[in-house]
């Protein structure tokens, strides 16, 4: 049965798109559009027709699931085509979101109706693309040059007022859609239809093309998709219409053959697919957290307060020092203040969300909340007391988290008389921000314990990944092993500085170094304290040891891995520390020597790559693409390689298993014994992406 129907209403045809979740524009939807355009042209009866879908959502997009597979007709920009070239007016119907495809659509009708909460835009870039349905073409000829490039380098979505204003549509509808388009197309009978190709592009100074190029390079640096749209747009100012659309089919083609959209739509459904947790059924009953009660105030807690006000709770931040409470609520009040200048919220919001916020010196103030985030000083015999005081005054049924970044969910449970309901909510600095929310299952989380944690991840607007309970859970237990290698590489010969611009050049958001300072480095160096499992090898994070214990903890002592000025986090080279660090290579007997930029790179990530295949054969994650949705939102990780686990697919596994092999003869096998799966993987010529 085709997801397209054609009915009418008087003389209005009404083509209905039904392709849920989001009708996104399938072959078969692509087909049956096409076919019901004719269908009405040769309807003598009808003298207008309106394209409308069902469900949540307008077109949303190309199907992506089809991408990488070979195109079948007919292909999309013809459909666009056949929509302009109608002789009878087509009206878009749009409610939810016309995105990518579904706004060429839209551009391909001769006008457009929006319900006024609908929004539109050309996404295309999230996805290493650009429009590929003449939307490169179109849109310019519309809203002009400079609104349809910043649409598209931004992917942003345009609020339905926003977009009449700026000409993208012609009406905001009322409560009734559908009753208005076919009042609104039936007004057009009889007239010739406005098509875009037909419009001429506003004059615009050449020069805007470049000075585009120019302040994007830093934001998308080594991306292809970018600089293929200032292209498609500046060739659509010199040439014609169809002369462009195929200039725009060829730079569609490259971007859609290349490994950064490969990775990047990899991205895209890896980020959907952590939802989808073994034995947590979709439809799990789901816990109340409305009201949410945050202990410590520290930077994590007030953060973690404050991305729960935004979310809509009611929140009790509560911490035993009275001046640290005060500095929770400085920070949160300056939260609120920034996200009000900025535009993330109206100042009403910000009011309305300090109305819901408390503080408190008491657990009492605790006893009727729905969830607790337990967001204290990261030591067990802490946070033990906390959960067991906790016990005594949370009403049942409420949930019980820890944003413990390393330690055992099962022993912080264990210090309760309700493990079922105590899980990890590791949040990451600054937890108002990074999107990665790992929600650590301990032996007995209830299931509904889980699925509303899940719940939570969503409302605060991040991938929340469900992992298992071990030491550094899934993130920074291969954070371990990237940050073991950049340490022993400095004290092998790689200067700091020069380990981090190679893996900042490779994609990294930022060098180990200098997050290292940014961070802390003393925050791994207690960790470190605090561990029983660590690896008897001398040569363990000495250089993070030895600058720790000289007081050099980064950036908040002006000095760490690097100098810093007053006031300034511009890593300064310091000659100090290229001294510690041989000095230091010279009592291990480290020979140093010339480090290529191969060994770094692949030291690095292969580190990651080999303790991932590891947490995957202890169960620790569901899936490579988990994996890699951890590393995308909460560790830098460049998004065009879509992931450690992805990227090691892409350059094969039996490659990286050969070069795994040459580490562990080099280095010994204490970190470099390769895997079973990944053996196994290789061996049979499989990827980590197969296995999900
Ligand atoms: N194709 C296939 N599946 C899609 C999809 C798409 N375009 N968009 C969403 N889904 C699935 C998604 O995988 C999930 O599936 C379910 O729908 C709900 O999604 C030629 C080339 C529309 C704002 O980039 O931004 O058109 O997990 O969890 O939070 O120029 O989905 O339930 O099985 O995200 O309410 C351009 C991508 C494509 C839009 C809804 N369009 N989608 O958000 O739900 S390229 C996009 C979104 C293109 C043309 C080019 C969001 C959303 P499952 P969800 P949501």
């Amino acid at each position: 049965m085709s997801p397209v129907s054609i009915d009418r209403h008087g003389a209005v045809a009404v083509i209905t798109v039904t392709n849920p979740p989001v009708n996104a524009l399938s072959q078969p939807v692509r087909e049956g559009i096409y076919s019901s355009i004719d269908v009405a042209e040769k309807d003598d009866a009808c003298s207008a027709i309106v394209i409308s879908c069902e469900g949540r959502t307008f077109i949303a997009g190309a199907d992506i699931k089809e991408f990488g597979r070979p195109p079948l007709e007919p292909y999309l920009p013809d459909v666009v085509s056949r929509i302009e070239n109608s002789q009878k007016p087509v009206i878009a119907a749009v409610h939810g979101t016309a995105l990518g495809g579904g706004l060429e659509i839209a551009l391909g009708c001769h006008y457009r109706i929006a319900e006024s909460t609908a929004a539109l835009g050309l996404p295309e870039v999230h996805l290493g693309l650009l429009p590929g349905a003449s939307g490169t073409q179109r849109l310019p000829r519309l809203v002009g040059v400079p609104v349809a490039m910043d649409m598209m380098l931004s992917g942003k979505f345009v609020k339905a007022p926003e977009a009449l204003e700026i000409g993208l549509i012609d009406r905001v509808s009322g409560v009734d859609l559908l009753s208005e388009a076919i009042a609104y197309a039936d007004g057009y009978r009889g007239q010739e239809p406005r098509r875009i190709r037909d419009m001429d592009i506003q004059e615009v100074d050449p020069s805007i093309f470049d000075v585009t190029r120019k302040k994007m390079a830093r934001r998308t640096r080594g991306l292809i998709s970018p600089g293929r749209i200032v292209d498609a747009v500046e060739v659509a100012t010199n040439v014609s219409f169809d002369e462009g659309c195929a200039i725009e089919r060829e730079f569609f083609l490259e971007c859609m053959a290349s490994q950064q959209s490969a990775g990047l739509r990899h991205a895209f459904f890896a980020e959907r697919n952590v939802g989808k947790v073994p034995n947590v059924a979709k439809e799990t009953r789901q816990r109340p957290i409305d009201k949410i009660g945050v202990i410590g105030a520290g930077t994590m807690g007030s953060g973690i307060a404050y991305a729960c006000l935004t979310s809509g709770a009611e929140v009790v931040l509560l911490d035993n020092d009275d001046r640290g409470l005060v500095r929770g609520e400085k920070n949160i009040r300056s939260l609120f203040a920034g996200g009000v200048e900025r535009g993330k919220i109206t100042e009403e919001g910000m009011k309305e969300g300090l109305q819901r916020f408390k503080t408190s010196q008491n657990y009492n103030a605790l006893a009727n909340v729905d969830l607790v985030i337990e967001a204290v000083f990261e030591s067990m015999s802490i946070k033990k007391e906390v959960f067991a005081a906790l016990d005594q005054v949370v009403q049942k049924g409420a949930i019980l988290a820890t944003n413990t970044s390393t330690l055992s969910i099962d022993e912080i449970a264990a210090s309760t008389s309700r493990p079922g309901d105590v899980i990890g909510l590791h949040f990451f600095s600054p937890a108002h921000v990074m999107r990665l929310l790992e929600i650590i299952r301990g032996e007995e989380t209830a299931t509904d314990v889980i699925a509303t944690s899940l719940a939570l991840a969503k409302r605060l607007k991040k991938i929340g990944v469900v992992v298992g309970n071990c030491y550094g859970f899934v993130g920074n237990r291969m954070l371990h092993t990237y940050g073991r290698e950049n340490q022993l590489l400095l004290l092998e010969g790689a200067a700091p500085e020069y380990v981090d611009k190679v893996l900042y050049d490779w994609g990294m958001a930022m060098g180990p170094n200098a997050v290292g300072d940014l961070a802390g480095l003393d925050v791994g160096y207690k960790a470190r304290q605090e561990r029983v499992d660590l690896p008897e090898d001398p040569h363990f994070y000495r250089v993070a040891d030895v600058l720790v214990e000289m007081g050099r903890y980064g950036q908040k002592t002006g000095k760490g891995m690097y100098l810093y000025d007053a006031g300034s986090r511009q890593p300064v080279v310091d000659p100090e520390v290229t001294a510690i660090i041989k000095t230091e290579a010279e009592r291990l007997g480290i020979k140093q020597r010339d480090i290529s930029e191969k060994e770094i790179t692949e030291r690095c990530i292969y580190a990651l790559v080999v303790e991932g295949a590891r947490i995957l054969e202890d169960g620790i994650a569901t899936r490579a693409g988990d994996i890699d949705a951890v590393w995308l939102n909460g560790y830098g990780f460049p998004r065009y390689r879509g992931g450690p686990m992805h990227y090691a697919d892409n350059i094969g596994l039996e490659r990286v298993l050969t070069t795994v092999r040459l580490f562990e003869e080099k280095f010994g096998s204490m970190h470099w014994k390769p895997p079973a799966l990944l053996c196994e993987l290789a061996a049979s010529g499989r990827k980590f992406s197969d296995l999900s």
